[in-house]
């Protein structure tokens, strides 16, 4: 990855900011947003700790036309080309079944993991078909493949992630641009806290008994599809802790 420029959305925290890391590791600068600013301050020295010869960073809402326009314009400026785009940011608002459903949960979640990934996209889109070897990927979910209670929304989100993946897929096709879709299954980072709007206990009940994937085991899923050679394409990858069988059957132990 030396010389390459990997942008990624939600660096502040979990896979994003894992990224950060693994990819800085691997040689390449990169380029970090995210809303929590005193959070992207820590990820990019980290990455750079870790290796990454250049690391900068910038407020992005996703959920926000005019944000992702101006991040865009403020990376032109910053960086000679553009690599990687990690289209990362995203995440669950509560587990309640569609009857007792929020609409400010289900609006949140369509903005940001399914707007959003499609907003960034756009925008970057100039920057890498100028550079063709260049690749996106996408942060999908084992819950955009099977349905499961209280994921209505946040299943549909990933879902509508996959299929957004699969129409670029088709789209660049021809334009030397790759895209593919990383779709993990259950990993412990703030994802359960954020979905329960900072109940850290209930958060924890999620993992317990369970070695649940890592923030790194993702990162390092995501350096390795984007530094295949130009000619290989990964579309789709799904990765599961060894006790996540599926979405209901996992191995708790104790
Ligand atoms: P975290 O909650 O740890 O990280 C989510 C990141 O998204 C944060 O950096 C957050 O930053 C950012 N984010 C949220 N909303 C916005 C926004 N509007 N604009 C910009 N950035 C935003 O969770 P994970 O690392 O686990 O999640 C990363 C991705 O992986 C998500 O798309 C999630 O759906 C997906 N995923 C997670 C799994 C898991 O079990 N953990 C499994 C499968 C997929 P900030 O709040 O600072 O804006
Ligand atoms: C996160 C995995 O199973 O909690 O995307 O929805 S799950």
């Amino acid at each position: 990855m030396r010389g390459k420029w990997v942008l990624i959305t939600g660096a502040s925290s979990g896979f994003g900011a894992a990224a950060a890391v693994a990819f800085g590791a691997a040689g390449a600068a990169v380029i970090l947003g995210a809303r929590r600013e005193d959070r992207l301050i820590e990820s990019a020295r980290a990455a750079k700790a870790a290796g990454a010869p250049d690391a900068v960073y910038r407020k992005l809402d996703v959920s926000n036309t005019g944000s992702v326009d101006e991040f865009v314009r403020w990376v032109k400026g910053v960086c000679p080309q553009l690599d990687v785009l990690v289209n990362n940011a995203g995440g669950a608002l509560g587990l309640e079944t569609v009857e007792q459903g929020l609409d400010e949960d289900w609006e949140g979640m369509m903005q940001v993991n399914v707007l959003g990934v499609l907003r960034m996209t756009r925008a970057a889109l100039p920057l890498l078909k100028a550079n063709p070897g260049s690749m996106i990927i996408n942060l999908g979910s084992i819950a955009g493949r099977v349905a499961y209670e209280g994921g209505a929304a946040y299943c549909a989100a990933k879902a509508g992630e996959l299929q957004i993946t699969r129409a670029l897929r088709l789209e660049l096709c021809g334009t030397g641009v790759r895209v593919g879709t990383l779709d993990p299954g259950m990993a412990e980072t703030e994802f359960s806290v954020v979905r329960f709007k900072g109940d850290e206990t209930r958060a924890a009940k999620v993992y317990q008994g369970v070695e649940p994937l890592k923030a790194s085991d993702v990162a390092d899923a995501l350096v390795w599809m984007a530094s295949r050679p130009a000619h290989v394409n990964i579309d789709e990858m799904i990765i599961k802790c060894t006790d996540q069988a599926a979405i209901h059957k996992v191995n708790r132990r104790g």
